[in-house]
């Protein structure tokens, strides 16, 4: 009886989403993929694809900095491949080392060392691309390297640093996710 009712209930699920689709379609005329596409990004932020980024110079410890996305709707940047890197870094000043979102939730080696090193994006992202610099990143043994800046040093490369420091750092705002702005459509 419990697994009827579990099938029913994915099959309500199922055909609401179904519906939420169809209904899209026959509003707009277009597809999702089409709608998107058409969505604009709110002014100074610069658009790439479905995504929105700001650049911003006055330095801020990295928590300070995704809760200063967050306010916009948005999130420390997430790069998912080498093309949104060499974009990010045209965003910025070469010699200007910059926090996106990639942190690893372990500040302390020496209670989980094994949990230690396991990156991951602030908004969500699975974190799948990286350009460490040579022998970055070297966390290990302290572990209290656990957040991530972008165009350090003469190769541009990934660092893993202590969040507290203050750098620049990029905002991202996706345009089809759960950031987008309603106004923007
Ligand atoms: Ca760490
Ligand atoms: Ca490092």
């Amino acid at each position: 009886m419990a697994m009827l009712k579990s099938c029913l209930l994915l099959f309500i699920i199922f055909s609401m989403g179904n519906t939420e689709v169809t209904i899209t379609r026959d509003v707009n005329g277009l597809d999702g993929l089409d709608v998107d596409l058409a969505r604009r990004c709110p002014d100074t932020w610069i658009k790439s694809g479905l995504r929105c980024y700001k650049f911003f110079s006055h330095p801020a410890k990295w928590i300070t900095a995704e809760r200063n996305c967050q306010r916009l709707g948005a999130n420390l940047a997430s790069v998912r491949k080498k093309q949104e890197n060499d974009f990010l870094l045209s965003l910025l000043p070469s010699s200007t080392p910059t926090w996106v979102g990639a942190h690893d939730a372990i500040v302390s080696s020496n209670v989980c060392p094994t949990l230690n090193g396991h990156w991951m994006w602030s908004d969500g992202t699975v974190f799948s691309y990286s350009h460490w610099c040579a022998g970055e990143p070297n966390s290990n043994p302290h572990g209290y390297y656990s957040c991530v800046e972008i165009s350090y040093s003469s190769n541009r490369c990934w660092n893993d640093i202590g969040c507290f420091y203050s750098k620049p750092y990029i905002c991202v705002k996706e345009l089809r996710d759960r950031h987008a702005d309603p106004q923007l459509l």
